[in-house]
C-alpha cells in the first residue's frame, strides 16, 4: 500500500532516472509519463502472471474482434483499477499540481466512431474486472476519428494524429508479426491421397505487427490484452525493392500503400460505401486475428485443432469482421488439412455475431468483382458457403425456396456480409430487447425461421467503474456513505439507494453533488465558448453522433419553439434552460452537417438576444469524444434519447446519464424501454410514436408531414423561420432541411412527434420546479441503473454464448 510519501519517492526516482529532472522542474507531461511508467510496472507483473495462468490451466478464452475500440484516455482508469488513483491524485495535489492537468496530457484514443466502439471498450473493462479470459483484437489506426472544429457554424474535420507523441500503454511485439496476402492467383493441385493443395501465387504480402495494450481488471490482478495490429512492409520485400534505384520510388510507393491499411479509421458510420481500402482493413484485421488465435492454440499444445471450438470463442462486433468465417475455413482447410465438413463444423461452433443496427444504409455488401480480385481464395470459399447454404434450403426446406434470393449470401453481384455472419456463426444477438425482436420478426425473419436457436438478446451495458466511480467521485462518495461500497463489485446493490428516496438530508446531498458538477461544466463552457450559462438552469443534454434518426432536429425545434414563446410573451414564467449539444457528423453526411449549422445559428440568435437573458442558452461543445463525455455526463439533468422509435438499436449514453442521476426524456426505443421498465412511468418522460406505430405508418404510407405543417401553427412558424433565413442571413439558409421535411415527407417523423415532445417538456418543467420530487426521481434513476453495468451484460455473454468460467 502506498502513502503520498512513498508515491512521491517513486515519482522522484522515475523523474531522476528517466529525465534527470526533479519534481519541481517536471512539466505536466513529464509527470504524466512518469506516472504512466509507474503504473505500467504495476501492470506488467500481473500481465505476465495472467498469461501464464491462462496457458497453464488451458483456460477457455474469448476473442472480441472489432474494427473499433473507443478506449479514450487510460491513465485514470488504469490507476483506478490498480487501486492507485486516489493516492496518485492526492500526491499531485500535495505537490501543488492539478491532477486533471497531468491526466489530460494523454491523447484521447479515438479508435472508434461512437456506440459500437465504446461498447467494445466497456466490455474489455468488464471482462477483465470479472476475471474472464477474454481479449480484444483491433486495428492500430495511425489516425483516429477526426477532430471536429466549428467555423462559422460549419464542421471542419482535422486529422487526429494521436500517436504524435509516445503512447505509453502500448508494447510493440514485432517478433509476433504475421503475413497477410492480397490479390494474386490461386492454384489448386490434387495430391495423391485425393486432397487438394491450394497455393497462392503472385500475392502482395503485408505484415501485421501487433501492439499490445493491457486491459486492467478492477482490483483483481487480472490483466488481459487488447492487441492492435499495424500494417507494415515486410523486411524482405523492402530488401528486394531496395536493390536498384529505379525500384526505390516504387518501394516508397508500395510502402505507403501498405501503411494505408492501418492508416485511418473510416469516419462514416451511417452510410456504408464499398471502398476497397475498407475491405482491405477488414481482411487485414481478421486474418491477423485468426492466424494469431491458431498460433496461440498450437503453442499451448494442449489439444488438437479439431477441438478449437472447445477452447475458443470468437465474437465479431457487427459484420465488419465477418470475413472471420471464410478466413477460419481457409486456414483450417488449406494450412491445417481439414476437410470442408470438419472445418465448417469447427468454424460454426466458434464464431458468434452481434448485430448493432437495422438501418439498411449501414448494411455491408461488397461487390463480387472487388472481393474476387482482392481476396481470391476467400471469395472461392464464400461461393462454396453460399452454394451449400442455398442447396440446403432447396432440399431441406422446400417451403422456403421462394426466399432464396432474399437470404443468399451472394445475390445481385454482391456479398451480403450480415447473411454470411448469420450462416457462419452459432449465435446472433441484438443489443436490446426491442432490437432483437425487430431482428427476429422483421429484418432477419427468414433466418430466424431457419435457425430460431441462434437468435438471442444481450442488452448493452456500460462500465460503472469509468462512468460513475471515475467520472463522478463525489456522487460515488455519497452513494458509498449511504449504502456502503459493495455496489462497486455488485452494481445491482445500487438499488439500496431506494431506501433513501424520502430521506431529506440524503436528497440534499445528491442535489449538492449535481450542483457542484454543473458548476464545473459551466466553467468549461465558459472557457471553451465564452458563454456564461445559468448554473441553476436545467441542463438539458443531447450528446451523440449526428444522425437524422437520432433527431437532434426535434430538439432544436423545441428550442426555437420556446424562443418564439418568449418573444411573444416576454413575461412568460419559463424555468431557465441550458441546451447542451455535442455531436460529430460524418464528413460526407450533408443533412447532418446542415443540422449542426442550424444548431449554431439558432444558438447565436438565442444567446445574443438580451430580452431572453439567461432563460435560454444553447451550447454546442466542439469535438465530442470520450473525454468530453466524461465532463458533461456528471452534470446532465435531462438526457435526450429521442430517436424515431425502432431505429436506435440500444443507445448507451442513455445508461451513462441515468447512472449519473439524469432523467431520460425519450421515445420507446432501444434500451430506453428497459429503463422505463425498471424505473416506472413516474421516473422517466416518454413521448411520441412507438415502434409499431412507426412501422404501420411506414407500411401504410399514410403519414402526411405537409398536413401537420398546414395545421399546426407552431410547426409552420418554425419551418418558415428556418426557410426564410430568420436563423442565418441572406447567404446562410436552411432550405435543404425545409425541403427534406416537407418534400421527402419527414422520414423520421419529427413533425409527427413534435406536439407530444413539447407537451412532455412542459411536464418536465413542472416536475423540475418541485425540486424535492425531482431529486427523488434522480435517486430512483441511479438506484435502478445497476442493471446497465456492462458487468451484467458480460455475465450474460459469458454464460450463454462464450461459455467462460470466472477465474478465481
Ligand atoms: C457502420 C459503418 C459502416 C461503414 C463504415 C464505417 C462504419 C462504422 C460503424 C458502423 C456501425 C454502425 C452501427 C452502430 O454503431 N450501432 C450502434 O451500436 C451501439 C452499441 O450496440 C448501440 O448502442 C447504438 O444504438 C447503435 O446505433
Amino acid at each position: 500500500m502506498h502513502t503520498t510519501e512513498t508515491f512521491k519517492d517513486l515519482l522522484t526516482d522515475k523523474l531522476t532516472r528517466n529525465l534527470g529532472k526533479n519534481i519541481e522542474e517536471a512539466t505536466d507531461k513529464d509527470l504524466y509519463y512518469a506516472i504512466a511508467s509507474i503504473t505500467q510496472e504495476e501492470i506488467n507483473e500481473n500481465w505476465l502472471s495472467t498469461r501464464r495462468r491462462y496457458d497453464e490451466k488451458n483456460e477457455r478464452q474469448m476473442y472480441y474482434i472489432s474494427m473499433e475500440f473507443l478506449i479514450g484516455r487510460l491513465m485514470e482508469s488504469n490507476l483506478l483499477n490498480c487501486g492507485l488513483l486516489d493516492i496518485c491524485s492526492e500526491t499531485l495535489r500535495e505537490l501543488g499540481r492539478d491532477p486533471e492537468n497531468v491526466y489530460q496530457q494523454e491523447a484521447d484514443a479515438g479508435l472508434g466512431n461512437g456506440g459500437l466502439g465504446r461498447l467494445a471498450a466497456c466490455f474489455l473493462d468488464s471482462i477483465a474486472s470479472l476475471q474472464f479470459a477474454g481479449h480484444g483484437s483491433g486495428i492500430r489506426y495511425r489516425y483516429g476519428l477526426f477532430e471536429q472544429r466549428i467555423i462559422h457554424g460549419n464542421q471542419v474535420e482535422l486529422p487526429d494524429y494521436w500517436l504524435k507523441e509516445e503512447y505509453p500503454w502500448e508494447t510493440r511485439n514485432a517478433e509476433e508479426a504475421l503475413s497477410i496476402h492480397f490479390g494474386g492467383e490461386i492454384h489448386m493441385h490434387k495430391r495423391v491421397d485425393g486432397s487438394l493443395e491450394v497455393t497462392h501465387k503472385e500475392a502482395d504480402e503485408v505484415h501485421a505487427v501487433p501492439y499490445d495494450v493491457p486491459v486492467v481488471g478492477y482490483n483483481n490482478q487480472v490483466v488481459n490484452t487488447l492487441r492492435l495490429w499495424s500494417a507494415e512492409l515486410p523486411a524482405e520485400t523492402a530488401e528486394i525493392l531496395a536493390e536498384s534505384e529505379s525500384k526505390y520510388y516504387h518501394h516508397l510507393d508500395h510502402m505507403h500503400s501498405i501503411e494505408q491499411i492501418s492508416g485511418f479509421l473510416y469516419p462514416d458510420d451511417s452510410n456504408y460505401e464499398g471502398k476497397e481500402l475498407r475491405l482491405k482493413q477488414q481482411y487485414f484485421l481478421v486474418s491477423a486475428t485468426i492466424q494469431n488465435i491458431i498460433r496461440d492454440f498450437k503453442r499451448r499444445g494442449k489439444s488438437s485443432l479439431k477441438k478449437l471450438h472447445e477452447k475458443i470463442a470468437i465474437q465479431i462486433n457487427d459484420t465488419h469482421p465477418s470475413l472471420a468465417v471464410p478466413e477460419l475455413m481457409r486456414l483450417l482447410m488449406d494450412t491445417e488439412g481439414f476437410s470442408w465438413d470438419e472445418a465448417w463444423e469447427i468454424t460454426t461452433k466458434t464464431i458468434a455475431y452481434t448485430n448493432h443496427t437495422t438501418l439498411s444504409e449501414a448494411l455491408e455488401k461488397w461487390p463480387v468483382g472487388m472481393m474476387e480480385s482482392l481476396l481470391p481464395r476467400i471469395f472461392m470459399i464464400i461461393n462454396e458457403i453460399n452454394e451449400r447454404f442455398c442447396l440446403g434450403i432447396y432440399y431441406d426446406r422446400p417451403e422456403m425456396r421462394d426466399l432464396i434470393p432474399e437470404v443468399a449470401v451472394i445475390a445481385d453481384d454482391q456479398v451480403h456480409m450480415a447473411r454470411l455472419a448469420i450462416v457462419g456463426s452459432f449465435s446472433v444477438n441484438g443489443v436490446a430487447k426491442l432490437h432483437t425482436e425487430i431482428l427476429k420478426k422483421r429484418e432477419m425473419k427468414p433466418f430466424y425461421e431457419l435457425y430460431p436457436k441462434k437468435f438471442n438478446n444481450k442488452t448493452n451495458g456500460i462500465t460503472h467503474r469509468r462512468w460513475l466511480l471515475q467520472v463522478n467521485p463525489k456522487l460515488s462518495e455519497v452513494i458509498t456513505d449511504a449504502i456502503g461500497s459493495q455496489w462497486i463489485a455488485q452494481p445491482l446493490k445500487l438499488n439500496g439507494l431506494m431506501r433513501y428516496s424520502n430521506d431529506a438530508p440524503f436528497l440534499e446531498k445528491i442535489s449538492d453533488v449535481k450542483q457542484h458538477n454543473k458548476k464545473i461544466l459551466a466553467q468549461l463552457i465558459k472557457e471553451r465558448t465564452g458563454i456564461t450559462v445559468n448554473e441553476y438552469s436545467i441542463f438539458d443534454v443531447q450528446i451523440k453522433r449526428l444522425h437524422e434518426y437520432k433527431r437532434q432536429l426535434l430538439n432544436i425545434f423545441h428550442v426555437i419553439y420556446l424562443y418564439n414563446e418568449m418573444k411573444e410573451n416576454p413575461k412568460l414564467d419559463l424555468t431557465p434552460r441550458t441546451f447542451i449539444f455535442a455531436a460529430k457528423a460524418a464528413p460526407g453526411y450533408h443533412m447532418a452537417k446542415e443540422i449542426i449549422k442550424l444548431i449554431h445559428h439558432v444558438a447565436s440568435v438565442v444567446n445574443n438576444d438580451r430580452t431572453i437573458g439567461d432563460k435560454l442558452k444553447v451550447i454546442f461543445l466542439e469535438n465530442y469524444n470520450v473525454s468530453l463525455a466524461e465532463k458533461i455526463i456528471p452534470a446532465a439533468e435531462l438526457s435526450e434519447q429521442i430517436s424515431t422509435a425502432g431505429k436506435e438499436a440500444s443507445g448507451t449514453g442513455n445508461m451513462k446519464m441515468m447512472m449519473n442521476g439524469a432523467m431520460t426524456v425519450g421515445t420507446m426505443d432501444g434500451a430506453n424501454i428497459e429503463i422505463f421498465d425498471l424505473v416506472g412511468k413516474e421516473n422517466i418522460f416518454i413521448f411520441g410514436l412507438n415502434s409499431d406505430q412507426v412501422h404501420h405508418h411506414n407500411e401504410l404510407g399514410d403519414y402526411n408531414a405537409n398536413a401537420i405543417y398546414h395545421t399546426d401553427d407552431r410547426v409552420k412558424k418554425i419551418l418558415d423561420q428556418i426557410n426564410g433565413g430568420e436563423f442565418g442571413s441572406q447567404e446562410i439558409e436552411f432550405k435543404d432541411i425545409f425541403y427534406h421535411i416537407l418534400y421527402h415527407n419527414d422520414p423520421y417523423y419529427v413533425l409527427k412527434d413534435f406536439d407530444s415532445y413539447i407537451d412532455t417538456h412542459e411536464v418536465i418543467e413542472r416536475n423540475y420546479r418541485d425540486q424535492k420530487t425531482w431529486q427523488k426521481m434522480s435517486v430512483a434513476n441511479i438506484a435502478y441503473s445497476g442493471k446497465f453495468s456492462s458487468d451484467r451484460t458480460i455475465h450474460e455473454y459469458a454464460a450463454d454464448i462464450w461459455k467462460l468460467k470466472q477465474i478465481r
